[in-house]
């Protein structure tokens, strides 16, 4: 994988302008005000490398001096440039201009923790062990990093990840959860072994319908006895020969808050089933019933519901695979220029599916441009995609993607289908251009 480290560095030393988001506002890129909060120097304590001690004898409001004292912008270690939505748990997206990259950098690979990340320190890939065990396993076992390197063979596959809430501040109206413009997702080479393989060594007993996975992050809420996210997939997911148990992601170590040093990756479903800080996978007779599988968490009304309806409980369904989307990578929205013909380029992808056609539209939407698009590179990669686009006369004009699956889908052009929690928020990527 040395080489294609190449591409990441050459996209670093030169990459677009950062300072405007996807509709073409300014971005302010770490925001402290967002830190001061009292219960975020305890989620400080594994962004600064150490423990703080005294963390809860600290005034609400006052920045740590380490922070205060620094010009430096507040950052999570070996993160550049992410956008923070919240530090309790970290959450932050990628700004659109580093998911031009064919694959996206580690260093730009958004974060979404629901509780807090284990303490880096404790972190040792000689020691991790990871459990295989449940009801339905025959021969429940342990497995150290190198047993798993040395049983079972190594793949890479480029795999979507992307958080089922990403593009949620696009819902109307706007439902609970963070309000992730379009940067919640990643796509890069994952590296390890299958988890078929794995799960196949310990025997699967034939009840067996779903597997569930645990993690060593801990909750917020302190609750030692219930995990922060216990999420899974079905049997038929879990054996697919994409689904890894991962350790490196672009050729190195997966980086601290995305799982290091081991990690389950499903592509092309809601990122919430690939666990993190991976330390058991049980193998179950029913659906996984593990934290945020059940209520209203990563489930969609079974059937559709009008905008801002409450559905009950009972009438909500497991969120599986993703959805048709594409993104615009560039230009960025709010580009002036004089010339008369634009180059763009984005990402497509579809879930568990292919992206069929890529089409563009410079005049919101009433004619379409078939856009060129390449194939993935494996089952569950995004695809590139580029166009050509003229404009006939100076003016004020909106670049607008829209993807259609294998099936036949498209993304909508404007309203996405809401559910209460906003989830699959997908619809057409539009940046703006001023031709003067
Ligand atoms: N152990 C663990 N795994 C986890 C999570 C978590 O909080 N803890 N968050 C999930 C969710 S909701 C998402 S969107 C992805 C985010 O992956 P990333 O932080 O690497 O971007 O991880 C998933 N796996
Ligand atoms: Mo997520």
């Amino acid at each position: 994988m040395k080489k294609q480290k190449g591409i990441h560095q050459a996209y670093a030393e030169n990459p677009q302008k950062a300072d405007l988001d996807i509709f073409g506002r300014e971005v302010d890129p770490i925001s402290r005000r967002g830190f001061l909060r009292k219960s975020s120097l305890l989620a400080m304590a594994s962004i600064i490398g150490s423990n703080i001690p005294f963390a809860e004898n600290m005034p609400g409001g006052v920045i740590p001096a380490l922070f205060a004292n620094s010009d430096t912008p507040f950052s999570v270690a070996g993160k550049d440039g992410l956008i923070y939505l919240n530090d309790k748990p970290i959450t932050a997206e990628t700004p659109v201009q580093y998911l031009d990259a064919p694959f996206t950098a580690p260093n730009h690979f958004f974060i979404r923790n629901n509780g807090n990340a284990p303490e880096e320190a404790t972190l040792d890939p000689k020691k991790w062990t990871l459990e295989i065990g449940g009801e339905s396993c025959k021969k429940p076992q342990t497995f150290t990093i190198d047993e798993l390197k040395k049983k079972f063979k190594t793949y890479t596959y480029a795999l979507v990840v992307e958080c089922a809430g990403n593009s949620r501040a696009e819902i109307v109206p706007a439902t609970k959860g963070n309000q992730w413009k379009i940067g919640a997702v990643a796509c890069g080479r994952w590296t390890g072994v299958r988890l078929k393989d794995v799960l196949e060594y310990c025997g699967i007993k034939k009840d067996a319908v779903y597997i569930g996975y645990y993690g060593a992050d801990t909750r917020l809420d302190g609750n030692a006895d219930k995990a922060t996210i216990s999420r899974g997939v079905p049997m038929s997911k879990a054996l697919e020969e994409e689904s890894l148990i991962a350790w490196d992601y672009e050729g190195e170590p997966i980086p601290y808050m995305n799982g290091y040093p081991l990690r389950l990756v499903i592509g092309g479903w809601s990122a919430s089933v690939s666990g993190k800080w991976l330390k058991k996978i049980v193998i179950r007779n029913k659906v996984h019933d593990g934290e945020k599988m059940n209520g209203q968490s990563y489930r969609m009304p079974c059937k559709p519901v009008a905008p801002g309806e409450q559905v009950p409980d009972e009438n909500m369904c497991v969120l599986e695979g993703m959805v048709v989307k594409s993104i615009i990578t560039h230009p960025l929205s709010g580009l002036k220029t004089s010339n008369k013909t634009l180059d763009v380029r984005g990402k497509a992808w579809a879930g568990d599916r292919s992206v069929k056609e890529m089409w563009v539209s410079i005049d919101f939407g009433a004619t379409w441009q078939k856009a060129k698009l390449n194939k993935p590179l494996n089952r569950f990669s995004w695809q590139e995609w580029s166009a050509t686009v003229k404009f006939p006369q100076e003016g004020y004009y909106e670049v607008w993607a829209r993807a259609v699956d294998d099936k036949g889908v498209s993304q909508p052009m404007v309203l996405p289908g809401w559910n209460p929690r906003g989830y699959l928020s997908n619809s057409c990527h539009r940046i703006a251009v001023r031709v003067i």
